[in-house]
């Protein structure tokens, strides 16, 4: 999954894309680069963000998914957006997907839009808003916690009418999360499982590598392949990424040592 945010101010993309042009051109770019998936986005979620109205997302993101399906785009488009009104407009621009990093909590009827148009939704987890979800996020059992506050996403979706297997997942990394907790979270994947959903991880240029290489949102590339091999291998079966062709030939190659892997084990 590549992304496009069409921001003023995402943490690592943000004002690059907010003409609509260059936004439209750079999801081609991610498409040719591999992505399955594109997620196009017009509210900033990044630690202290300022939210904005559904009128300003609208107009931010229609205009880039218009043109995406007007020309042939060949790869999925989801909205990344926490908004049913915003997610509504978007299906009927022709995306394919909605992407709730609210899990749910913000617009529940979110699960029944979905249910409505046959699209899958991705349900992160993250606590608070984005403005304050930063300030001393804590847990007693971290993965007990997400583990059941996904559960209770799927629940939510269930009741508004979505079938259980639309639902992806995803552990929010970097929401409500230290950097620990974003180590442990990937570490231990594979416990999500249990929830028999598909998984989707966004480690993508995000503040704990820049933490451990001393690296500015651009200097991240190493480290977010690092994240996304190391993710795919515990189980994520989308990573959500900017540079898609990098992370794209890093998995082709984790992929085919993996087969080999598995061969072997069979044999
Ligand atoms: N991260 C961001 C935004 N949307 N959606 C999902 N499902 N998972 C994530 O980890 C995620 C997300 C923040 O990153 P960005 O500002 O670079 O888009």
């Amino acid at each position: 999954m590549g992304v496009v945010n069409v921001t003023p101010d995402s943490f690592s993309d943000g004002g690059r894309f907010l003409d609509p042009r260059r936004a439209v051109e750079e999801a081609f770019r991610q498409a040719r680069g591999g992505a399955a998936i594109v997620d196009v986005g017009g509210e900033s979620t990044r630690p202290g963000s300022e939210p904005v109205g559904a009128d300003a997302e609208m107009e931010r993101i229609l205009p880039v998914i218009g043109a995406l399906r007007a020309e042939g785009f060949p790869s999925w488009i989801s909205v990344d957006t926490t908004k049913v009104e915003v997610a509504r407009a978007a299906l009927e621009a022709g995306a394919d997907m909605i992407n709730d990093i609210s899990g749910l909590r913000f617009e529940p009827a979110l699960a029944a839009l979905a249910a409505e148009h046959g699209v899958p939704l991705v349900l992160m987890h993250s606590r608070g808003r984005p403005q304050t979800m930063q300030k001393a996020p804590r847990y007693d059992d971290l993965l007990g916690e997400v583990a059941a506050e996904l559960r209770a996403g799927i629940e939510t979706a269930i009741a508004h009418g979505l079938a259980a297997e639309r639902v992806v997942i995803d552990p929010g990394i970097g929401f409500a999360k230290t950097a620990e907790h974003n180590h442990a979270l990937l570490v231990r994947l594979p416990e999500l499982a249990a929830l028999g959903r598909p998984i989707l991880v966004g480690t993508s240029r995000k503040s704990f590598i820049g933490r451990i290489l001393d690296a500015p949102a651009d200097g991240r590339l190493e480290g977010t392949i690092a994240t996304v091999v190391l993710a795919a291998a515990a189980g994520a079966h989308i990573v959500r990424v900017h540079d898609v062709a990098a992370c794209r030939r890093a998995l082709l190659v984790a992929d085919a040592l993996r087969a080999e892997s598995e061969r072997i084990e069979r044999a």
